[in-house]
């Protein structure tokens, strides 16, 4: 099965994504950043010079952002401590943006939560 293959969280029956066999090592990702709740690698498809997508090691129902629950605080707040380091350890400077997009309108594409980390070179305000 997917979910033993790919270590699966079994609470949640949305469909496996991508990112599962990202986190899974089926699929060769190149990898920023990792502890035990998330992982952080680089945009297949970059949009700047720098684009890192950071995501929870155990989706746990966590498709869009708008699922998320109080109880889910920790991780979230995991999401968010690895964004500053990762700026850190990667040198950004001049200023980056930290986006999700959450359903189709704002051009989610893979339902794992993740946060994108864009940065070198100018970002346009508001974005389209
Ligand atoms: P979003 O559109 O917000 O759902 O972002 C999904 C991102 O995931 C998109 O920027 C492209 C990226 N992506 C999709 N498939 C792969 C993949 O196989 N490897 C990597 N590294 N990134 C991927």
């Amino acid at each position: 099965r997917w979910s033993s293959i790919l270590g699966a969280d079994l609470q949640d029956l949305a469909p496996a994504t991508v990112f599962d066999q990202i986190l899974a090592k089926a699929l060769p990702s190149q990898v920023v950043f990792e502890n035990d709740k998330v992982l952080a690698f680089r945009d297949i498809a970059p949009q700047a010079p720098v684009h890192i997508l950071v995501i929870p090691k155990r989706r746990a129902g966590l498709t869009a952002l708008r699922k998320a629950s109080r109880e889910q605080k920790g991780v979230l707040g995991e999401m968010m401590v690895a964004v500053a380091e990762i700026v850190r350890q990667e040198n950004i400077e001049g200023g980056y943006r930290v986006i999700v997009n959450d359903g189709e309108e704002a051009g989610q594409s893979v339902h794992h939560l993740h946060m994108h980390i864009l940065a070198g070179r100018p970002l346009a305000w508001p974005p389209g």
